[in-house]
């Protein structure tokens, strides 16, 4: 039976600081609506979908941010997005902040049945930016001060979306970039890789020049290769416009095994943007070229486990 499924990206425009959870829940459930009218199965939000980008807002006491976070999925202010997918029978990523019953804080994602269970969880590992106020910088990136480091390594799940199983699995933004992220989830045969960003349009460290148009190519490359060289559908979903005054790229993307982008948001506003991926299609890569049974070589692989830092070579000296 071939198992082909219609998956979404659902762009949001920005969300400003003084937006309620309920309206951008609004703005989502319409979103849900959308989807549901054009046969989708799986939507996709972006990274933090709740609230605005809040790490760049800085709070000299850390428990001051803590009326950005979570602490039940659903509350009351999500239940309306739960209440969309079991009336729609569509499954949902959504990307929010966790406060733990322990205290603890995570930048985390979940995919929702559309029954309303969540199927799999994940915490964000790579974290950004930094933990104390940067006064050289003119917009903080303080994911490092609110978040713990994530503690489900990077999982994958086999679960039924629409009606056909799915090896899907989970990053965040940052971990786009990561090679050794997207591995993990190959490794775990993933079909389906489903991450939400929050990205500037401008490198705000500013310790050299990198074109807006290069921020944007340097995710879609991530995504793209990290596609290919698992052999995986992948969607990445953003956060898009201005937002506080600083702006997000959008160009959220849906990408196939072959690396190559089968749809891609063309506004800085909430839109939705949908592909039919045939699961099947991720065996040709499995199978040949990445047959990571057949190829891989872990133990030449040691210092990617072994070591964080680059080390300098040694080196050469003339005989
Ligand atoms: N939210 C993020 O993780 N953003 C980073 C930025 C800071 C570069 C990203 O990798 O897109």
């Amino acid at each position: 039976m071939p198992r082909i499924i219609t998956v979404a990206a659902a762009q949001l425009g920005p969300i400003q600081r003084a937006e309620p959870r309920a309206a951008a829940v609004g703005r989502m459930v319409r979103l849900m609506e959308r989807a549901h009218a054009r046969g989708v199965q799986v939507v996709v939000f972006p990274e933090l979908a709740l609230t605005t980008f809040f790490p760049r807002h800085y709070h000299a006491d850390r428990a001051e941010a803590d009326h950005w976070f979570e602490t039940a999925m659903p509350s009351n202010e999500t239940a309306p997005l739960f209440d969309a997918a079991r009336r729609f029978g569509i499954a949902f990523h959504l990307g929010y902040a966790e406060r733990t019953p322990e205290g603890r804080h995570f930048n985390t994602a979940i995919l929702v049945s559309p029954a309303g269970e969540v199927m799999l969880k994940y915490r964000k590992v790579h974290l950004p930016g930094h933990a104390e106020h940067d006064p050289a910088r003119q917009v903080q990136h303080l994911e490092k001060r609110y978040f713990d480091v994530g503690d489900l390594g990077f999982p994958v799940v086999r679960a039924p979306l629409g009606g056909v199983p799915v090896n899907a699995g989970l990053m965040i933004c940052n971990d786009r970039r990561w090679p050794e992220a997207w591995r993990v989830l190959g490794l775990q045969s993933v079909e389906l890789v489903m991450l939400g960003y929050n990205t500037p349009s401008t490198n705000q460290d500013g310790q050299g020049f990198e074109a807006p148009h290069l921020r944007v190519f340097h995710s879609h490359l991530s995504v793209q290769a990290g596609a290919y060289q698992n052999a995986t559908y992948a969607v990445a979903t953003a956060k898009a416009g201005v937002e506080d005054g600083c702006e997000l790229f959008g160009h959220s993307i849906i990408v196939n095994p072959q690396g190559e982008i089968l749809a891609q948001a063309t506004t800085w506003d909430d839109e939705l943007i949908t592909a039919d991926c045939d699961l099947d299609r991720c065996t040709l890569g499995r199978t040949t070229i990445f047959a990571f049974d057949r190829h891989r070589r872990p133990e030449a692989y040691g210092r990617i486990t072994g070591q964080v830092g680059a080390v300098a070579p040694p080196e050469w000296i003339a005989p």
